[in-house]
């Protein structure tokens, strides 16, 4: 391996898998301690993101052990949650950093179906760049009795294509007994290193845009209908308004025209019906009922 450079940036592993898997374990290989909690146990052991940094040929390795993917316990957006919240906080200390994601499973229990979809849901928390920056990571290498390659090359199509998606090739690890730490820090760094990125270039995708315009569009929609039934009450009261001076003026024209010319009161059109087709009440009133109407609509 070449030795890295002092310059170069820290570099943060972040350990997800199902739970189980083997990441605490990995990870407390790879310090040569036992800072993460680790053990069988019928619920998970890790429930939030631990961090503890080591170095390899000088540079700066940081690890995120993070909670089970699959976890009945708990929903996949909170483990989701979980983990932004974990890589966010690295990031907003480790301006500079550069993220790999080691995808921890156990050759103890099968690579198949099910694990590739938990990995695979990791693309809502690292975005579409995920599988480029990922490495598979097999424990329970004591249990093996070929090469991590070997081991896959016998899983199925969804398995091997996702596995091609990768941009580690796979690497197994021992943490029963642990593998000498230098060592296997330094395989792994090896690895994770070239297809690292940036915490910006690994962040979860923005909102569908498609989304996002049509939301924006219920908003302007919904904006529409308010105005138009502000207006419509609006001619309401108008028509009303209308309706009493017209029933004033009716009235005032209709004692009027009785006092001067009594005989033709009866006849007068304001002593019973507007002028014209309609009055300006029903006008108003139709209007604002047509209004109404293409609301409903
Ligand atoms: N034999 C063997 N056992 C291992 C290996 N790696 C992990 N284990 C055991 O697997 C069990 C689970 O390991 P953990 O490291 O706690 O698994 P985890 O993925 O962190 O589990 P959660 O935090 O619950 O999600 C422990 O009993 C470990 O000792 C390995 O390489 N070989
Ligand atoms: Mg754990």
């Amino acid at each position: 391996m070449t030795p890295a450079r002092t310059a170069d940036p820290p570099l943060v592993l972040v350990l997800c898998g199902p739970c189980g898997a083997g990441k605490s374990s990995t990870g407390n290989t790879l310090l040569a301690s036992q800072s993460f909690a680790a053990g069988r146990a019928a619920r998970a052991v890790t429930t939030a993101c631990e961090f503890a940094s080591t170095h390899c040929s000088g540079r700066e390795v940081i690890l995120v052990d993070t909670p089970g993917l699959s976890d009945p316990e708990t929903s996949v957006e909170a483990i989701h949650a979980e983990i932004t919240r974990g890589v966010a906080l690295i990031a907003a200390e480790h301006p500079g950093a550069r993220f790999a994601i080691l995808l921890v499973a156990s050759i103890a229990a099968r690579v198949d179906g099910p694990v590739v979809e938990a990995f695979d849901s990791l693309r809502q928390v690292f975005g579409p760049r995920f599988a480029r920056s990922s490495l598979l990571v097999l424990t329970h290498a004591d249990l093996l009795t070929t090469s991590a390659s070997e081991y896959l090359a016998g899983s199925g199509p969804a398995v091997a294509d996702f596995l091609s998606q990768l941009g580690g090739a796979p690497l197994e690890i021992c943490n029963r007994p642990a593998e000498e730490a230098s060592r296997a820090i330094a395989r792994l760094v090896e690895r994770a290193a070239p297809v690292s990125a940036s915490a910006s270039a690994l962040a979860p995708p923005p909102p569908r845009r498609k989304a996002a315009r049509r939301e924006r569009q219920r908003e302007l929609l919904q904006r529409e209908k308010m105005r138009l039934q502000r207006e419509h009450t609006l001619r309401l009261v108008e028509a009303a308004r209308w309706e009493e001076r017209w029933a004033g003026f009716g009235a005032i024209a209709h004692s009027l025209v009785s006092c001067l010319a009594p005989s033709l009161a009866h006849a007068a059109p304001w002593s019973a019906a507007p002028v014209g087709e309609v009055s300006p009440g029903e006008y108003w009133r139709e209007k604002a009922r047509r209004q109404s109407d293409s609301l409903r609509r």
